[in-house]
């Protein structure tokens, strides 16, 4: 599955919030393959080697819990990533249908 999604970054692996000049929104494209969230900065390239920052990017989604974000209301469409190493990011897609399609897709793995 893959898609246009807007991070924010709630909280980082320590389970602390994540400190102000780091908790912009920014614009990605997502693509989901096996257990990983490639969070890109370029549209999908099906035979494109994965940059570095890319990489970075990544969010491992085994053990993690997507669900509606339901306490933020800033912004539609809004869902609440919890990963195994206890981050938190919200992720913004561009509209219902899709954001229900990602979750029911990152809690299926
Ligand atoms: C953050 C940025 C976010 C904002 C966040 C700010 O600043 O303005 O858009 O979240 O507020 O801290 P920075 O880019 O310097 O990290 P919202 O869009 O949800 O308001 P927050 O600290 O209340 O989460």
């Amino acid at each position: 599955k893959h898609g246009v999604l807007t991070r924010k970054s709630h909280a980082d692996m320590d389970g602390k919030r994540t400190p102000r000049g780091r908790r912009g929104w920014k614009k990605f494209y997502a693509v989901l393959k096996g257990m990983i969230l490639y969070l890109q900065k370029d549209e999908y390239k099906p035979d494109a080697d994965i940059s570095e920052v890319d990489l970075k990017n990544a969010v491992r989604i085994h053990h993690a819990l997507a669900t509606r974000a339901t306490d933020y209301s800033k912004r539609a469409h809004v869902l609440k990533l919890k990963t195994s190493d206890w981050r938190v990011f919200l992720l913004q897609a561009p509209g219902e249908e899709e954001m229900m399609s990602w979750i029911f897709r990152i809690n299926l793995v």
